[in-house]
């Protein structure tokens, strides 16, 4: 089977130091759960940032600021800022992290709207996905589709139609938010995407673990990290990102997967090298 690529979600923008004191929000406390992750085991960050406060921004000179830090401590990493920002940002905001230097050899591009919980909504028109594909194209980034169910799967054909992605595809199911997370549901997904793309899967919550276990048995490849999931077990805080990575690892080292370093993770996922 491929080696399997450990994307690190460490920060997010809705978990909170109060629900997990470990949960980054300064430079150098990113800097930290980064090199924590990687020094696990994981080939990508998947990146929020915050003010010292914990605001989540997408401001382009924080960005910049977490990414050259990172950078110093975790050379060869793949650092995919999120384009999703937090509920509630405008389309312009969430692009700012795009417009670091070097432009970022991926981002993640959200193919629709979802359901937050209460009365949170995270936007993403038709429009709005269709604009953000088209700029990192442009501008060369490989989009990380991020798909809350399988209808988003279907909008991002719809820009795909439109000559807005460029082939393979690379997908990531994020299972537990606006669907369920069962195993059945993990293999539908994966069955509704084209032939020939990669993808990741992750389960937020208490749907983190069973997720992986399955996601690393089919092929696919892994996302963990204090975004999605702040547990390293039922009523076990995580320390670290790293300890989230390192379970990743043990799992996939009792299912039989290599784990990929970040170039064999540039090559499965065909980016070129910045
Ligand atoms: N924080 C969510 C509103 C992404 O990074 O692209 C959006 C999100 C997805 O986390
Ligand atoms: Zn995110």
């Amino acid at each position: 089977m491929e080696k399997l690529i450990i994307s690190a979600c460490i920060c997010g923008a809705e978990v909170t130091k109060e629900q997990n004191p470990n949960v980054p929000y300064t430079v150098e406390e990113i800097v930290r759960e980064a090199k924590s992750a990687y020094d696990a085991g994981a080939a990508l960050i998947h990146l929020h940032v915050r003010w010292d406060d914990g605001t989540p921004t997408q401001s382009m000179v924080r960005f910049q600021e977490c990414v050259n830090a990172i950078r110093k401590e975790c050379p060869d990493v793949i650092i995919q800022p999120s384009t999703g920002g937090a509920v509630g940002m405008t389309d312009l905001e969430r692009l700012e992290s795009t417009e670091i230097v070097p432009t970022p050899e991926m981002a993640t591009l959200d193919c629709g709207t979802c359901n937050f919980g209460g009365d949170e909504i995270f936007i993403n028109t038709d429009n709005t996905i269709f604009n953000f594909a088209k700029i990192m194209k442009d501008r060369g980034i490989k989009p990380e589709l991020e798909v809350f169910d399988k209808g988003m799967i279907d909008i991002a054909m719809k820009a795909d139609k439109k000559g807005l992605l460029v082939h393979p595809l690379h997908f990531d199911f994020v299972l537990g938010v606006q669907m369920t997370a069962t195993v059945r549901d993990l293999v539908f997904m994966a069955n509704s995407i084209p032939e020939g793309s990669t993808w990741t899967a992750t389960g937020i919550g208490k749907n983190a673990w069973n997720i992986a276990a399955a996601t690393i048995a089919m092929g696919g490849h892994v996302r963990v990290g204090f975004e999605d999931n702040l547990y390293l077990g039922k009523g076990i805080l995580a320390k670290s990102n790293g300890e989230m990575v390192a379970k990743a690892v043990e799992l996939a080292k009792i299912l039989g997967r290599p784990v990929a370093t970040p170039d064999e993770a540039r090559e499965i996922l065909f980016l070129n090298k910045k």
